[in-house]
Protein backbone atom coordinates (compact mmCIF):
# COMPACT_ATOMS: atom_id res chain seq x y z
CA UNK A 1 0.00 0.00 0.00
CA UNK A 2 0.97 3.19 -0.97
CA UNK A 3 0.28 7.08 -0.79
CA UNK A 4 0.87 8.88 -3.95
CA UNK A 5 2.19 12.57 -4.11
CA UNK A 6 3.64 15.14 -5.96
CA UNK A 7 7.38 14.02 -5.13
CA UNK A 8 6.91 10.79 -2.76
CA UNK A 9 5.79 7.63 -3.67
CA UNK A 10 4.67 7.17 0.46
CA UNK A 11 5.09 3.40 1.73
CA UNK A 12 2.40 2.68 3.96
CA UNK A 13 3.47 -1.05 4.85
CA UNK A 14 4.49 0.50 8.33
CA UNK A 15 2.80 3.00 9.86
CA UNK A 16 4.03 6.56 9.18
CA UNK A 17 4.08 9.90 11.11
CA UNK A 18 2.71 13.17 10.22
CA UNK A 19 4.82 16.12 12.12
CA UNK A 20 2.65 19.28 12.69
CA UNK A 21 4.08 22.68 11.84
CA UNK A 22 1.70 25.09 13.07
CA UNK A 23 3.39 28.68 11.78
CA UNK A 24 1.59 31.11 13.51
CA UNK A 25 2.46 33.95 15.58
CA UNK A 26 1.30 32.83 18.61
CA UNK A 27 2.79 29.12 18.38
CA UNK A 28 6.51 31.23 18.64
CA UNK A 29 5.47 34.02 21.29
CA UNK A 30 8.14 36.50 19.65
CA UNK A 31 5.50 37.64 17.20
CA UNK A 32 7.96 38.99 14.02
CA UNK A 33 6.87 37.62 10.92
CA UNK A 34 10.90 36.88 10.37
CA UNK A 35 10.91 35.63 14.08
CA UNK A 36 8.04 33.17 12.44
CA UNK A 37 9.30 32.38 9.91
CA UNK A 38 12.58 31.20 10.96
CA UNK A 39 11.25 29.11 14.15
CA UNK A 40 8.82 27.73 11.74
CA UNK A 41 11.92 26.37 9.35
CA UNK A 42 13.90 25.14 12.55
CA UNK A 43 10.21 23.17 13.67
CA UNK A 44 10.59 21.78 10.43
CA UNK A 45 14.15 20.82 10.82
CA UNK A 46 13.75 19.36 13.95
CA UNK A 47 10.87 17.28 13.05
CA UNK A 48 12.39 15.37 10.57
CA UNK A 49 15.75 14.79 13.17
CA UNK A 50 13.30 13.31 14.93
CA UNK A 51 12.19 11.07 12.52
CA UNK A 52 8.62 12.92 10.54
CA UNK A 53 7.72 10.90 7.55
CA UNK A 54 5.98 14.01 6.20
CA UNK A 55 5.86 17.88 7.42
CA UNK A 56 1.94 19.53 7.68
CA UNK A 57 2.55 22.94 7.45
CA UNK A 58 -0.24 25.32 8.34
CA UNK A 59 -0.79 28.89 9.36
CA UNK A 60 -4.23 29.39 10.42
CA UNK A 61 -5.46 28.14 13.74
CA UNK A 62 -8.55 25.47 12.91
CA UNK A 63 -9.54 25.69 16.48
CA UNK A 64 -13.28 26.02 17.44
CA UNK A 65 -13.75 29.75 17.57
CA UNK A 66 -10.45 31.05 15.68
CA UNK A 67 -10.51 34.11 13.46
CA UNK A 68 -10.17 33.69 9.81
CA UNK A 69 -7.22 34.97 8.16
CA UNK A 70 -7.06 36.42 4.36
CA UNK A 71 -5.37 34.59 1.50
CA UNK A 72 -2.45 36.78 1.63
CA UNK A 73 -1.92 36.46 5.39
CA UNK A 74 -1.89 32.94 5.39
CA UNK A 75 0.67 32.52 1.99
CA UNK A 76 2.95 35.38 3.88
CA UNK A 77 2.65 33.17 6.97
CA UNK A 78 3.90 29.51 5.41
CA UNK A 79 5.44 30.75 2.29
CA UNK A 80 9.13 31.13 3.49
CA UNK A 81 8.76 27.71 5.54
CA UNK A 82 7.29 25.63 2.74
CA UNK A 83 10.47 27.32 0.38
CA UNK A 84 13.33 25.61 3.10
CA UNK A 85 10.49 22.99 4.16
CA UNK A 86 10.97 21.64 0.57
CA UNK A 87 14.61 21.35 0.90
CA UNK A 88 14.43 18.90 3.23
CA UNK A 89 13.24 15.56 1.25
CA UNK A 90 10.42 14.35 2.72
CA UNK A 91 7.03 15.28 1.40
CA UNK A 92 5.65 18.39 2.48
CA UNK A 93 1.55 18.29 3.44
CA UNK A 94 -0.07 21.85 3.15
CA UNK A 95 -3.03 22.30 6.11
CA UNK A 96 -5.23 25.03 3.92
CA UNK A 97 -8.67 24.92 2.94
CA UNK A 98 -8.43 28.08 0.68
CA UNK A 99 -7.98 27.15 -2.75
CA UNK A 100 -5.31 29.69 -3.78
CA UNK A 101 -3.15 28.89 -0.64
CA UNK A 102 -3.19 25.11 -2.12
CA UNK A 103 -2.32 26.66 -5.96
CA UNK A 104 0.35 28.40 -4.54
CA UNK A 105 1.59 25.61 -2.22
CA UNK A 106 1.91 23.33 -4.93
CA UNK A 107 3.56 25.53 -7.40
CA UNK A 108 5.96 25.99 -4.79
CA UNK A 109 6.90 22.62 -4.47
CA UNK A 110 4.15 21.10 -1.31
CA UNK A 111 3.42 17.09 -2.02
CA UNK A 112 0.07 17.09 -0.36
CA UNK A 113 -3.18 19.31 0.24
CA UNK A 114 -4.15 18.28 3.91
CA UNK A 115 -7.84 20.14 3.32
CA UNK A 116 -10.21 20.10 6.57
CA UNK A 117 -13.17 20.44 3.96
CA UNK A 118 -12.52 17.33 2.53
CA UNK A 119 -12.12 19.53 -1.47
CA UNK A 120 -16.09 20.41 -1.00
CA UNK A 121 -15.30 23.81 -2.91
CA UNK A 122 -15.00 23.10 -6.22
CA UNK A 123 -12.26 25.89 -6.97
CA UNK A 124 -10.35 23.39 -4.30
CA UNK A 125 -11.04 20.48 -5.92
CA UNK A 126 -9.41 22.30 -9.15
CA UNK A 127 -6.44 23.34 -7.50
CA UNK A 128 -5.68 19.37 -6.87
CA UNK A 129 -6.35 18.28 -10.18
CA UNK A 130 -4.47 21.06 -11.73
CA UNK A 131 -0.98 19.16 -10.20
CA UNK A 132 -1.34 15.47 -12.05
CA UNK A 133 0.62 13.64 -8.79
CA UNK A 134 -0.43 15.81 -5.78
CA UNK A 135 -1.69 13.54 -3.18
CA UNK A 136 -4.78 14.70 -1.19
CA UNK A 137 -6.14 14.18 2.76
CA UNK A 138 -10.46 14.60 2.73
CA UNK A 139 -11.15 14.84 6.32
CA UNK A 140 -14.50 14.73 7.72
CA UNK A 141 -15.80 17.66 9.77
CA UNK A 142 -18.80 19.58 9.65
CA UNK A 143 -19.31 23.29 9.40
CA UNK A 144 -16.57 25.54 9.93
CA UNK A 145 -14.44 26.32 12.90
CA UNK A 146 -17.20 29.09 13.98
CA UNK A 147 -19.99 26.62 13.82
CA UNK A 148 -19.16 23.20 13.61
CA UNK A 149 -19.46 23.00 17.45
CA UNK A 150 -23.40 22.86 17.52
CA UNK A 151 -23.18 20.65 14.60
CA UNK A 152 -21.90 17.30 16.50
CA UNK A 153 -25.35 15.15 16.94
CA UNK A 154 -25.07 12.04 14.85
CA UNK A 155 -27.02 8.76 15.04
CA UNK A 156 -24.13 6.79 14.27
CA UNK A 157 -20.66 8.37 14.25
CA UNK A 158 -19.21 5.93 12.29
CA UNK A 159 -21.78 5.09 9.59
CA UNK A 160 -22.39 8.71 9.06
CA UNK A 161 -18.20 9.89 8.54
CA UNK A 162 -18.07 6.50 6.17
CA UNK A 163 -20.50 8.05 4.27
CA UNK A 164 -19.50 11.57 4.32
CA UNK A 165 -15.64 10.15 3.01
CA UNK A 166 -16.84 7.61 0.80
CA UNK A 167 -18.86 10.62 -1.03
CA UNK A 168 -15.84 12.67 -1.15
CA UNK A 169 -13.10 10.10 -2.54
CA UNK A 170 -16.27 9.65 -5.13
CA UNK A 171 -16.35 13.11 -5.76
CA UNK A 172 -12.76 13.63 -6.28
CA UNK A 173 -11.94 10.24 -8.42
CA UNK A 174 -14.87 11.70 -10.50
CA UNK A 175 -12.71 14.49 -11.09
CA UNK A 176 -9.95 12.70 -12.30
CA UNK A 177 -7.92 12.11 -9.11
CA UNK A 178 -6.56 9.19 -9.14
CA UNK A 179 -7.52 6.66 -5.80
CA UNK A 180 -3.67 6.15 -5.30
CA UNK A 181 -3.01 9.68 -4.68
CA UNK A 182 -6.72 10.28 -1.66
CA UNK A 183 -6.16 9.63 2.05
CA UNK A 184 -9.06 9.60 3.98
CA UNK A 185 -9.88 10.67 8.12
CA UNK A 186 -12.07 10.93 10.07
CA UNK A 187 -11.48 14.52 11.84
CA UNK A 188 -11.41 13.86 15.29
CA UNK A 189 -12.45 16.57 17.36
CA UNK A 190 -13.88 18.19 14.32
CA UNK A 191 -17.70 18.56 15.31
CA UNK A 192 -17.80 15.35 17.46
CA UNK A 193 -17.46 15.08 20.99
CA UNK A 194 -15.24 13.18 23.17
CA UNK A 195 -18.10 10.23 23.09
CA UNK A 196 -18.23 10.66 19.36
CA UNK A 197 -14.40 10.75 18.95
CA UNK A 198 -13.97 7.49 20.99
CA UNK A 199 -16.75 5.72 19.34
CA UNK A 200 -14.96 6.53 16.26
CA UNK A 201 -11.95 5.47 17.07
CA UNK A 202 -13.00 1.77 18.42
CA UNK A 203 -14.49 1.59 15.09
CA UNK A 204 -12.24 3.43 12.96
CA UNK A 205 -11.21 0.08 10.87
CA UNK A 206 -14.70 0.05 9.29
CA UNK A 207 -13.41 3.30 7.07
CA UNK A 208 -10.98 1.09 5.61
CA UNK A 209 -13.95 -0.72 3.56
CA UNK A 210 -14.02 2.30 1.19
CA UNK A 211 -10.52 1.50 0.27
CA UNK A 212 -8.12 4.00 1.01
CA UNK A 213 -5.36 4.31 3.66
CA UNK A 214 -6.97 6.35 6.92
CA UNK A 215 -5.01 8.68 8.27
CA UNK A 216 -5.71 9.78 12.24
CA UNK A 217 -5.17 13.34 14.12
CA UNK A 218 -5.29 12.59 18.30
CA UNK A 219 -2.47 14.77 19.29
CA UNK A 220 -3.01 16.60 22.63
CA UNK A 221 -7.09 17.02 21.42
CA UNK A 222 -9.84 17.34 23.75
CA UNK A 223 -10.09 14.25 23.76
CA UNK A 224 -7.39 13.32 25.54
CA UNK A 225 -7.53 16.17 28.14
CA UNK A 226 -11.04 14.90 28.72
CA UNK A 227 -9.38 11.58 29.82
CA UNK A 228 -6.76 11.97 31.44
CA UNK A 229 -7.82 15.51 33.47
CA UNK A 230 -4.50 16.94 31.99
CA UNK A 231 -4.13 20.74 30.08
CA UNK A 232 -2.71 20.74 26.82
CA UNK A 233 1.00 20.94 27.56
CA UNK A 234 0.78 17.54 29.79
CA UNK A 235 -1.19 15.15 27.16
CA UNK A 236 2.46 13.04 25.61
CA UNK A 237 1.23 10.14 27.13
CA UNK A 238 -2.14 10.16 26.37
CA UNK A 239 -1.55 10.95 23.01
CA UNK A 240 1.19 8.53 22.04
CA UNK A 241 -1.78 5.76 23.72
CA UNK A 242 -4.40 7.22 21.09
CA UNK A 243 -1.91 7.16 18.56
CA UNK A 244 -1.38 3.42 19.29
CA UNK A 245 -5.09 3.04 19.42
CA UNK A 246 -5.37 4.75 16.13
CA UNK A 247 -2.82 2.22 14.34
CA UNK A 248 -3.80 -0.67 15.63
CA UNK A 249 -7.56 0.52 13.81
CA UNK A 250 -5.76 0.45 11.00
CA UNK A 251 -4.17 3.88 10.78
CA UNK A 252 -0.82 4.27 8.58
CA UNK A 253 -0.19 8.25 9.11
CA UNK A 254 -0.78 9.81 12.17
CA UNK A 255 -0.46 13.54 12.60
CA UNK A 256 1.34 14.72 16.39
CA UNK A 257 2.84 17.24 17.54
CA UNK A 258 5.59 14.72 19.39
CA UNK A 259 7.27 13.02 17.01
CA UNK A 260 10.77 11.47 18.59
CA UNK A 261 8.01 9.74 21.16
CA UNK A 262 5.70 8.65 18.70
CA UNK A 263 7.97 7.35 16.28
CA UNK A 264 9.40 5.50 19.31
CA UNK A 265 6.27 4.16 20.54
CA UNK A 266 5.11 2.79 16.70
CA UNK A 267 9.21 1.39 16.42
CA UNK A 268 8.13 -0.96 19.37
CA UNK A 269 4.52 -1.39 18.47
CA UNK A 270 5.44 -2.95 15.38
CA UNK A 271 8.33 -4.92 16.70
CA UNK A 272 6.41 -6.07 18.87
CA UNK A 273 3.90 -7.42 16.57
CA UNK A 274 0.99 -5.07 17.57
CA UNK A 275 -1.81 -4.72 14.94
CA UNK A 276 -2.02 -2.46 12.14
CA UNK A 277 -5.74 -3.00 11.59
CA UNK A 278 -6.07 -4.11 8.40
CA UNK A 279 -5.03 -7.29 7.53
CA UNK A 280 -5.04 -9.32 10.83
CA UNK A 281 -8.43 -10.32 12.93
CA UNK A 282 -10.08 -7.16 14.40
C1 LIG B 1 -4.18 21.01 21.07
C2 LIG B 1 -3.45 21.00 19.92
C3 LIG B 1 -5.54 20.92 20.99
C4 LIG B 1 -4.08 20.88 18.70
C5 LIG B 1 -6.16 20.81 19.78
C6 LIG B 1 -5.43 20.79 18.61
C7 LIG B 1 -6.41 17.56 12.06
C8 LIG B 1 -5.97 18.28 10.94
C9 LIG B 1 -6.07 19.59 12.67
C10 LIG B 1 -6.72 16.17 11.90
C11 LIG B 1 -6.10 16.43 9.60
C12 LIG B 1 -5.67 20.30 16.22
C13 LIG B 1 -5.31 20.65 10.49
C14 LIG B 1 -6.67 20.57 15.18
N1 LIG B 1 -6.45 18.39 13.13
N2 LIG B 1 -5.80 17.73 9.72
N3 LIG B 1 -5.76 19.55 11.35
N4 LIG B 1 -6.55 15.66 10.65
N5 LIG B 1 -5.95 15.84 8.42
N6 LIG B 1 -6.12 20.72 17.43
O1 LIG B 1 -7.16 15.47 12.81
O2 LIG B 1 -4.60 19.80 15.99
S1 LIG B 1 -5.97 21.06 13.60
Amino acid sequence: MHWQTARFRIDLSRPRVMGIVNVTPDSFSDGGQHGTAAAGIAHCKRLVEEGADILDIGGESSRPGATLLTVEEEWQRIAPVLAEAVKLNVPISVDSFKAEVMRRALDAGADIVNDIHALESDEALRAVQAQPQAGVCLMHMRGDSQTMQGLAQYEDVTVEVGRYLDARARAVREAGIAAERIVLDPGYGFAKTTEHNLALLARQSELLKLGYPVLAGLSRKRMVGDLTGRPVGERLAGSLAAALAAVAQGARIIRVHDVAPTVDALTLWVAAGGSTGSTDRQ
